[in-house]
């Protein structure tokens, strides 16, 4: 793999500033968004004025942790342009969540938005190892979801030749990744190796391919499923992270040089990590729940608002700004089985151990006789693979690693179903 180091000169020099300097931009920018929000925003009046603050209190960026946290039922309950605080017809873009599970949630850029999220889009592009004129296939779904969209206001700040191609027809993105030899590719883990496996039915060695660096987010995945994917198309393979509460992709970024964990973009959004049964902030290093403030946000400023995302804050490295370690998993999709908690993460890490199953897989819950049973579903990587004794092998992996008993299914090649965006990991039958 080449080395995409971006030299130093190209970074913004936020990117490397000292930490005061850093910390004395937040202050600032948290005092203005706190204001902004409070005297905007009906639901922030009312939450504040219950809380007993005002957006005088904050002396220090410590002192944010007497404002009230907000949650993904708070903009629900103002559905749909309730949370806005500036006037409609200022703002620029629109966009939202699936909405599945619930009432949509909406969120709002001004143009100004627009800009800044072009900006740590642009930022979290280079440190990918990309930089003007390098061709870019952005597999990311384009649309109301912030992937497709977010990605490429970056891609065009930066000054990259975008391939807009959206998720799908995966056919069709090998055959535009052979032919247009792009230099990265934005896409979520999962989708990526769908268009893996097409690269094998297609008869093409994707390491032959021109892709030099991936930059995989939108759903977790492990360093196991990195090395996979480094070595299956012989390129870099990094994370990128954000919500569309906060703003999008771009909220942070691992930077290709060191592969730690992800760069928090500090001067846009203000990390805590808390517990998540107290909500009590926890010191960096310690594993909680992720909560975030926007610095900059007109259109749709955030306070405190609970991800419900687990990792941790570390120090910075590769920039000044702190990282946060790979995301383990939500807490929405935390399996307790048995009394014990379980992530599919921790699954995906068990496959990936295994020698001899496919990478993609699905976990059952189901409830006879009351207990709650665990079934993996997976994949022989291939037809003359023994799957009785991969499936015990797997079984022992994840009984050893994760202590739990689970029954193994081992499929046929395609009988997971297959991700064209974020991959729907657990299938609760209970
Ligand atoms: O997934 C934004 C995004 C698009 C990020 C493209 C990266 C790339 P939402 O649809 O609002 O926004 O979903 C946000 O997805 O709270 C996490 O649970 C999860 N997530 C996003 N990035 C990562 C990541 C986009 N790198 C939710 N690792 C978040 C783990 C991630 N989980």
């Amino acid at each position: 793999m080449k080395d995409l180091t971006p030299p130093r000169d190209t970074l913004d020099p936020i990117e490397i500033a000292s930490r005061d300097e850093i910390e004395a931009l937040q202050l600032a920018r948290m005092r203005t968004t706190l204001a902004h929000a409070y005297a905007n925003v009906p639901h922030y009046t009312a939450a504040f004025d219950s809380a007993g603050v005002h957006p005088d209190d904050l002396k220090s960026l410590a002192d944010l942790s007497k404002f009230p946290f907000t949650v993904k039922q708070d903009l629900r309950d103002n559905y749909p342009f309730g949370m806005f605080a500036v006037p409609r017809d200022q703002v620029a873009r629109i966009h939202a969540s699936s909405g599945t599970t619930g009432q949509p949630t909406v969120v709002g850029y001004t143009e100004n938005d627009l800009k800044h999220w072009g900006n740590v889009v642009a930022r979290s592009l280079r440190a990918a190892g990309l930089s003007r004129g390098d061709l870019l296939h952005n597999a990311y779904g384009y649309g109301l979801f912030t992937g497709g969209l977010g990605i490429h206001l970056g891609a065009d700040a930066l000054g990259l030749s975008t391939v807009p191609i959206s998720g799908g027809m995966t056919p069709r993105q090998v055959r535009l990744i052979t032919d247009f030899e792009p230099k990265g590719i934005t896409v979520t883990p999962s989708y990526a190796l769908s268009i893996l496996d097409e690269f094998n039915t297609q008869g093409i060695d994707p390491r032959d391919s021109s892709l030099q660096v991936g930059i995989f987010g939108a759903e977790p995945w492990t360093n196991a499923m990195r090395r996979e994917i480094e070595t299956a198309f012989d390129m870099h393979a990094v994370d990128i992270y954000g919500l569309s509460e906060v703003i999008g992709p771009g909220v942070s970024m691992e930077c290709v040089e060191t592969k730690d964990g992800l760069h928090i973009w500090e001067d846009h959004f203000y990390p805590e990590i808390i517990d998540p049964e107290t909500g009590a902030p926890v010191a960096d290093g310690e594993l909680g729940e992720l909560v975030f403030t926007s610095l900059t946000k007109e259109a749709f400023p955030i306070i405190r608002y609970r991800t419900r995302d687990l990792t941790r804050l570390l120090p910075g490295t590769a920039r000044s700004m702190r990282r946060m370690e790979k995301v383990t998993g939500r807490s929405d999709d935390m399996i307790i089985l048995r009394g014990v908690n379980v992530f599919p993460t921790q699954i995906e890490e068990a496959i990936m151990a295994i020698q001899g199953l496919a990478p993609h897989f699905q976990i059952e819950l189901t409830k006879p006789d009351r207990m709650d049973q665990m079934c993996v579903l997976c994949e022989a990587a291939d037809a003359g693979c023994d799957r009785t004794a991969v499936a015990k092998a797997l079984s022992d992996q994840i009984k050893q690693t994760v202590g739990i008993s689970v029954q193994v299914n081992v499929g046929d090649v395609g009988d997971v179903a297959r991700s064209q965006g974020k991959a729907v990991r657990i299938i609760d039958r209970r």
